[in-house]
């Protein structure tokens, strides 16, 4: 389930499993009841943070549900969830149509190629528009939006729905079981109602030759050959069909699971699940069936620490027959787990299992070393899943424990957070010796703060954010390091020469090791490498990390009985600072990916206010009267940017965006920067070496 924040999809996935029996009662988001929202953060927010499980059964047939968040500093977690699941039902409010988390977890599903029902939500909403809704999805999904019921009624009359494939019609009671009652087709929308159905078998038939021909004679295609056409089409994403619904009135909830459980694939109708060969068997492909006659494999898509149960671990078992009390084998990080007491999750509910089968999600608790992403399985067949990609962090803070017990606290704590959140990042500024912490955003950061007061008794103050600028070189450099020192006893004596030169962005750092004739004995060559890292690490313009550069050590001397490493190190260290010298270095910026969405009359001021933040734009679009500017534009111009944004369009623009590279620092900037840097370190002078 994903989509946009707030279109309804936690109170439909509690519609489903009430109306399934799965739950006692219609569980409410708004009173903190929704199976799919118990989170403390969840509750007191009013939305999803994280993925979450639940299951129903319907027709015969088990259905897993992962509830995604749709607030874009979230909406990543939607992204987690897909190596998990079979299909996508993105969920659209009835008011709003599309809106930017939706395009977000639609190019998700494109990527991934899953199979896609759309579900227009909140249809009993006042200014929910049938409509106006259509015209929103299939101008932003194309032709291949096709609609498979109409609504009877509207807004808060919303009475039912008429299913337009098999043209029958269903009334509900208000906030009722969600047992649709069938009725007639009412009879003024018996023309929309036929013109639909037309609709539907010619998307359908044009597909398919057999399908086309029958069309063609017929002039429509019965229902035993339409039936399998809507399967077949929706595998091949030739349609996205689109359901309605209401999860508060429980409207349409028991008509959208038997859509599930007709037109879209099991998990055992996979024909394949590739991956990896494991560790210590190649690199070449390696692939599993989703059938219970293979190996057991399974992969690991949501970690969770409950302060009290340890913890717990998610995942998906796309082979083979997963036991309780099995013990499986972590091919991600060459350690043997324990799979005692198998569950299968139902919001926070865990219900416990004897075995899982190949195309199920459960979960177990306190296996030792296993963290998402990882792969599972019988030792004899190893294999590896891939894993999705996330951008990098948006925005870096300062933290701060607020006593000394806390700051003992504060590093367990984020591990454990960090665990459960691929996009939490906490690291120490080797300058300024400050601990940071990263995020998607404000609201992350301030959910993870409230987390490790709530969950692990740990406060903190954070501070303004922080720009994690990086060092590199634009040039090339060839430097001597050379240390000795005498003072009564032993000496110390390490010598060395490297070149440096840049590597590509991302490139990282790269060692070259070009000693020929033993000028410096191999056990000291690592020791060279080592002070060059350390000193990379600490900066060099600025403090700030200094990377995509390449170091060839070539030659060097030493003493029989004053060489150690220590002095090995401190030469790699004096080489690196005389080569960063002559090597042109520069500082390297965040440069972020922002897309900006406001009614068009802002969008002059908001181009403005952009290119006053050296922003460059990417490209402008228009839907339905706002216009979306996506530009890119270096982090340090866009740290508070939200406040601005709101002042700037009263409160009507929204922007979301993520970190996309590294670029130069114009020296303008970069002279700040720099004086900035001094000043904090206080001209201290470094020791002589
Ligand atoms: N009128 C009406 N309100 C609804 C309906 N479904 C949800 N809501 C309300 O809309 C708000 C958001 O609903 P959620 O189910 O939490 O939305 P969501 O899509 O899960 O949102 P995120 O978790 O933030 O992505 C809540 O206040 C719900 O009570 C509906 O069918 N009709
Ligand atoms: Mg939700």
């Amino acid at each position: 389930m994903v989509g946009h924040a707030d279109a309804g999809k936690t109170q439909l996935v509690a519609a489903m499993l009430y109306t399934a029996g799965a739950t006692p009662q219609l569980g409410q988001v708004d009173n903190g009841s929704a199976p799919t929202d118990y989170d403390e953060e969840e509750v007191q927010r009013g939305m999803s943070v994280s993925n979450s499980i639940g299951f129903a059964e319907w027709k015969q047939m088990k259905v897993n549900f992962i509830d995604t968040p749709g607030f874009n500093m979230f909406v990543h977690e939607a992204k987690m969830a897909l190596p998990a699941v079979e299909a996508v039902i993105t969920v659209i409010d009835g008011v709003s149509g599309v809106e930017v988390s939706t395009e977000k977890v639609w190019g998700y599903a494109e990527e991934y190629e899953m199979p896609r029902v759309i579900v227009g939500g909140r249809m009993d909403r006042e200014r929910a528009d049938y409509e106006r809704m259509m015209n929103s999805v299939t101008e932003a999904f194309g032709r291949a939006v096709v609609p498979v019921q109409i609504p009877i009624g509207a807004e808060k009359n919303i009475k039912g729905l008429v299913d337009l494939i098999r043209m029958k019609a269903y009334t509900y009671d208000m906030g009722g079981n969600g047992k649709g009652k069938e009725i007639p087709i009412p009879v003024h929308l018996e023309a929309a109602a036929k013109a639909g159905h037309e609709k539907l078998v010619e998307v359908i038939a044009e597909g398919n030759d057999a399908l086309m021909e029958e069309f063609f004679e017929k002039g429509t295609i019965p229902e035993e050959h339409l039936l399998p056409g809507v399967r077949e089409a929706m595998l091949q994403h030739r349609i996205y069909p689109v359901l309605l619904t209401s999860g508060l009135g429980n409207i349409g909830a028991d008509l959208l699971m038997d859509f599930i459980v007709e037109f879209l694939p099991a998990a055992t109708e996979h024909p394949e699940v590739k991956g990896s060969a494991g560790p210590g068997n190649g690199t070449g492909p390696a692939v599993h069936h989703v059938t219970d006659n293979e190996p057991s494999s399974l992969y690991v898509f949501k970690t969770f620490n409950d302060p009290f149960g340890g913890r717990i671990s998610y995942f998906k078992v796309f082979s083979g027959v997963t036991k309780n009390d099995a013990t499986l084998q972590n091919f991600t990080r060459s350690s043997a787990e324990r799979f005692a007491h198998l569950s299968i999750p139902q919001g926070k509910q865990m219900v416990p299992v004897p075995e899982l089968h190949a195309g199920d999600i459960g979960c177990v608790a306190k296996l030792k070393d296993t963290l998402t992403g990882d792969t599972l399985g019988e030792k004899s067949a190893p294999i590896q899943y891939p894993h999705p990609t996330l951008p990098e962090p948006a925005i870096t803070f300062a933290i701060e424990p607020k006593t000394r017990a806390d700051e003992d606290k504060l590093s367990n704590g984020i591990h454990k957070l960090m665990e459960e959140d691929p996009m939490l990042r906490f690291f120490r500024d080797e300058q300024t010796k400050e601990f940071l912490i990263a995020g998607t955003g404000q609201q992350h950061i301030e959910v993870i703060v409230s987390k490790l007061k709530k969950r692990y008794h740990t406060e903190v103050n954070l501070k303004a954010p922080k720009v994690p600028y990086r060092e590199t070189i634009r040039g090339k450099a060839d430097a001597h390091g050379r240390h000795k020192k005498q003072s009564g006893g032993h000496g110390q004596f390490g010598d060395c020469k490297i070149k440096m030169e840049p590597l590509a962005r991302g490139g990282n750092f790269e060692f070259v090791n070009d000693i020929f004739g033993g000028a410096i004995p191999k056990n000291f060559i690592p020791a060279v490498e080592k002070g060059i890292v350390e000193a990379a690490a600490r900066g060099y313009l600025a403090g700030f990390p200094v990377v995509d550069f390449r170091v060839t050590l070539y030659d060097g001397s030493y003493h029989d009985v004053d060489s150690n490493e220590l002095s090995f190190k401190t030469a790699g260290r004096i080489a690196f600072k005389k080569a960063m010298e002559q090597a042109k270095p520069t500082l390297l910026e965040p440069v972020m990916k922002v897309e900006i969405t406001a009614p068009d009359e802002f969008a002059g001021s908001i181009m403005g206010d952009l290119n006053s933040r050296r922003g460059r734009i990417q490209g402008m679009d228009n839907k339905a009267g706002k216009t979306i500017v996506k530009a890119e534009v270096p982090m340090s111009e866009m740290l508070t940017y939200g406040a601005e944004l709101t002042s700037m369009t009263q409160g009507r623009g929204t922007y979301t965006m993520e970190m996309d590279h590294y670029d130069y620092v114009p020296s303008l900037q970069q002279e700040k920067i720099v004086a900035a840097a001094k000043a904090a370190r206080g001209e201290q002078v470094e020791e002589e070496e």
